[in-house]
Order: C-alpha cells, then structure tokens, then sequence
C-alpha cells in the first residue's frame, strides 16, 4: 500500500489533473465503490446466512434471505439511482434496460453490470465479482434515455473495472485512456486503499484458463493453439500451467497479475453457446478496457472485443483475452485455420 490512499483520494487526484472533469464522473465512480462495499459485506456473510437462514429464509437481522445475485443487482440499481448521474442502466439480472426515476433526463452516465458473476460458485466458498462498464449518454440531455444509450461499442467506454470477492475484497478500475489501479477494501476502516498503482499486465502469460472439458465442440485455430500450449517448449517456457477457477473475475485477476490467457470461445460442433457464453457489454467489454489499457489484448478471435458494436444487452461474444502475445498468437491460428 502506498502512504494510504483511499479510492476517494485517487479519484479526487485524478479528477484534478483532467481540467474538464466536473466531478459527476468522480461521484459515480465513487458509489460503484460503495456498492461493492455493501455487496461484500452480504457476501463474507454468505456462509452464515446460509447456516443460520435455512429455516424459514429469514437471515440472523430478521430479514428474509434474498439470493446474493438479486440481492447484489438491488444494490448496484439503488446505489447508481442515488446522485442523478445515471440516466440508464443495463443488468445481468434484469431483462430490458433499467431508467431510474430522478437520472433518466438530467443523468450523463450509462452504466452496465454484472452484479454478481460467478454467484453459482457462492455455496463453495469461491471468489465472485462484480463487473461495470461506464459510457456518457448518448441521446440529448433533458431528454429520456433509449435503449441506444446502452448499445454503445467498448471504443466509447470512459470507464470500466471490476470488484473481486475474493481472500480479500478488491477494486479494480480504468478510464479511457488512463491506467489500471487496483484498490484493497480495509475493513477495518471502511476504505478501498490503493494497493496496486499502474498495473502492468505481462506481454506473454504461463498461465491458459478455459473450461477444457469443451474443447471438442470448438474450432480447429482454438484446439491447436491449446496443443501448442501444453507442448513443451523451454525456451517458450511452456508448458503453461493451467488454472481455471470457473468465475470469470477471479480468473481474469490472477492472470492480469500474473500473466496469462483466458478463453471462452464459441462452439461450432455442436452444443449450444455458439457465441460462446459471456455477455458483452457487462463481462467481456469492461475486462477488455482494463486488459488492454494494462498491455494486453482482447479478441473474439476474430475482431477486437473493444469494437464490437452491440446490437443487444444481454448479446454473447467469444472470448480470447489476457497477456497480448498469448491473445495474438490465438488469434493467428484461428486466421490460418480458416484460410484452409
Ligand atoms: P454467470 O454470469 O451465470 O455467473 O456465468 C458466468 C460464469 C463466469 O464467471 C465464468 O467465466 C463462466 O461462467 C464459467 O462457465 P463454465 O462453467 O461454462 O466454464
Ligand atoms: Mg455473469
């Protein structure tokens, strides 16, 4: 940790070097921070509420047992629908687009998110996220929001990030064309505080995360590259090692840190994701802003996932994303695979 900064410290910096900022985008920032404070709280508590609410649902406060991801989206919806800087929203949990009361025609901000990915890992104790893309509206200010305002390619994000729930709390965030910042929550005291300045993703990775027990249904580019990484190769320094926790938050943050490649590509044998699973504008799009503006790549395989123009909320997209050679190189044997 470096001298302490807490998240509000370092937007309020930030936000003074940028003389156009007006302190609205700071705010939201700001109240993503608390949500996840507030999730995060729910969720070390997940265990117990499951032990102490089995009978009749009703948790240790009296209150009934909502489930985490619901629980967590009300969270996220209530939080953003506080300051009027939000005119729209777009949730893994909710159908069609959200417009809160007081935002929808002064609001500058869209934000999409995924409350709580990975909640089907809640019962074993493994780490889950929260993940969040930020965009300016589109439509006129004073106006009501549409859908369009929500339909916006990951090249016009001006802010994305993730929080992990994990051994410990932590936040982790980007803006457009700006840095990577990581910030660990202290409980103690109640504060996100910078814990990781500048992160650096490596160039190449030695680490692949995909779920393999799919690797039948995929195409031939995707099977050859997964060939050559588990091929030893000393001076490549493979094979990798492979780890796949199966919360895309989770496995995403080890890799940036440590360098590596996650994939969760389409299916084109059979079986049913032939989009692959992952939503765009609330998983794939924001972990690719922070990918890249940390050094490394994001691809369907086929285009760059940051200039993908979605046509739908909750659209699925392929996902070939971490250390930049790694995503190249994959990247590579699909082309040459369909040059055949
Ligand atoms: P969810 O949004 O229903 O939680 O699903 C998304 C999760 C990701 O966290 C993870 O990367 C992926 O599903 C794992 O899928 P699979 O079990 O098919 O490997
Ligand atoms: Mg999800």
């Amino acid at each position: 940790m470096d001298g302490m900064v807490t998240i509000e410290r370092h937007i309020l910096d930030q936000e003074a070097s940028s003389p156009s900022a007006s302190g609205v985008f700071s705010g939201l920032l700001y109240e993503i921070a608390l949500a996840g404070k507030i999730i995060q709280r729910e969720v070390s508590r997940a265990g117990l509420i499951e032990l102490l609410g089995k009978t009749g649902d009703v948790n240790i406060q009296g209150e009934t047992v909502a489930k985490l991801d619901e629980y967590s989206n009300e969270v996220m919806v209530r939080t953003l629908s506080m300051g009027n800087r939000v005119c729209l929203m777009g949730s893994e949990e909710v159908d069609d687009v959200i417009i809160p009361e007081n935002g929808a025609k002064q609001g500058k901000y869209v934000v999409c998110f995924d409350p709580l990915d990975g909640s089907s890992n809640i019962d074993a104790n493994v780490s889950i996220g929260t993940i969040f893309s930020i965009f300016r509206r589109k439509s006129e200010l004073g106006t009501l929001p549409t859908r369009e305002d929500a339909l916006q390619p990951g090249s016009e994000l001006i802010g994305a990030g993730y929080i992990v729930y994990g051994s410990s709390t932590m936040l982790v965030y980007t803006t457009k064309g700006g840095t990577v910042d990581g910030f660990t929550y202290d409980p103690s005291v109640g504060e996100f505080l910078r814990s990781h300045q500048n992160i650096r993703t490596p160039e190449t990775g030695r680490i692949y995360s995909v779920n393999e027990g799919n690797v039948q249904y995929w195409e031939r580019g995707i099977q050859q590259f997964l060939v050559g990484v588990k091929a030893e190769d000393k001076a490549r320094k493979r094979p990798y090692a492979h780890r796949y926790i199966g919360s895309l938050v989770a496995d995403f943050h080890r890799n940036l840190l440590y360098g590596g490649i996650f994939l969760y590509p389409r299916n084109v044998r059979g079986g049913k994701k032939n989009n692959g699973k992952l939503r765009l504008l609330y998983e794939a799009m924001p972990l690719a802003m922070v990918a890249v503006n940390a050094g490394g790549g994001a691809s369907t395989g086929r285009m760059p996932i940051l200039d993908v123009q979605p046509t739908e909320l909750h659209q699925r997209v392929p996902l070939i994303i971490g250390s930049r050679n790694d995503v190249d190189e994959a990247v590579r044997f699909i082309a040459a695979e369909e040059e055949e």
